[in-house]
């Protein structure tokens, strides 16, 4: 008995101080395969590997497969996985710095939404790291457009309808247009359309043509309202624990991993919107008074967002403007 016990004791402390060696870590993800930031993520983690010869190995889980997406900020942030991906603007009930990321018409081209970003990142900083989380980067989406059943050439078309929402800004971004915020995730989005949960949504090209919008919806009326983007992130200790070689490894894969973010974005921007369009959605610029509309709605939100906390926006505003 004594003697098995020893044994096994041996093994376990056999087992342990090879895996001293190589340290595994996990990176739950929100979104599947076919979206350019899950693509990077694989990336991200084979530039780690290879740069620290193995000894740091990440598992990607995508698709919300490990952990649920709403629940990885907080997985992140207690250890429970040593890093993770999250959409920015569904923290932004955390602190709203956070909602820079989904305010519409603040930035509507790739190089106002850099320049968005260098202006926000400090304070998105501050806050991930008072919450004990390492910022590493950044991947954009394309500009968020509207898909719906019908055409739209004014609010009014919209009036009373239920809009998917993803993110506290656009809960409130539906109460502005006078329809009725629903919130959805990715996965759910065809159901949610075949069986009326959601009449309209605003999302980007790509997650339209992932979850084959034409299935279900007729209508992508360009209105480009936003470019909002994902951040990954690494738990402060676990990070502060590597060696500053590996640091450095992990930081150089996370500059890599936001160039190509950037590049890559604008090509799948155009390759998706022309699948739309080949699959027969009628896709089209928006009416001068559907903007106009519009805009008014993004001016209201981001005098909201300022008041919200004016010392951090009004920082964020005035590095951006
Ligand atoms: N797709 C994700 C986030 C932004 C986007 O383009 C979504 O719709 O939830």
């Amino acid at each position: 008995m004594f003697k098995q016990l020893a044994a096994a004791t041996l093994l376990t402390g056999a087992f342990f101080t090879s895996a001293v060696q190589a340290d595994q870590w996990h990176m739950p993800t929100p979104y599947g395969d076919a979206n350019l930031p899950t693509k990077i993520a694989y990336e991200f983690a084979e530039d780690i590997k290879n740069g620290t010869n193995g000894d740091i190995d990440i598992t990607v889980h995508s698709g919300a497969s490990l952990v649920k997406h709403p629940e990885i900020p907080r997985a992140v942030r207690t250890g429970q996985v040593q890093l993770g991906e999250i959409f920015i603007g569904i923290m932004g009930n955390t602190h709203p710095v956070f909602k820079h990321d989904n305010i519409p018409f603040l930035a509507t081209n790739f190089e106002d939404a850099e320049k968005l970003w260098e202006a926000a990142k400090p304070e998105v900083e501050k806050q991930l790291d008072k919450e004990g989380m390492t910022l590493l980067y950044a991947v954009p989406w394309p500009a968020q457009s509207l898909y719906t059943k019908a055409p739209v050439n004014t609010l009014k078309d919209l009036e009373g309808l239920k809009m998917r929402a993803y993110s506290p800004s656009t809960s409130r971004l539906a109460d502005l247009m006078n329809t009725t915020p629903t919130t959805v995730q990715v996965p759910e989005i065809p159901q949610a359309f075949s069986t009326g949960i959601i009449d309209a949504m605003i999302t980007s090209p790509s997650t339209g043509a992932n979850g084959q919008a034409w299935d279900y919806l007729s209508h992508y009326t360009d209105i480009k309202a936003w470019i909002p983007k994902n951040v990954v992130v690494a738990n402060k200790r676990a990070f502060r624990r590597l060696s500053d070689e590996q640091q450095q490894v992990i930081r150089d894969a996370a500059a890599a991993a936001e160039a190509r973010g950037w590049e890559g974005v604008r090509v799948t921007a155009a390759e998706d919107t022309a699948t739309l369009a080949e699959n027969g959605i009628t896709v089209s610029e928006p009416s001068a008074e559907l903007m106009s509309e519009l805009q008014k709605i993004g001016d209201i939100m981001v005098k909201e967002w300022e008041e919200e906390a004016p010392e951090e926006v009004g920082a964020i505003l005035s590095n951006y403007r």
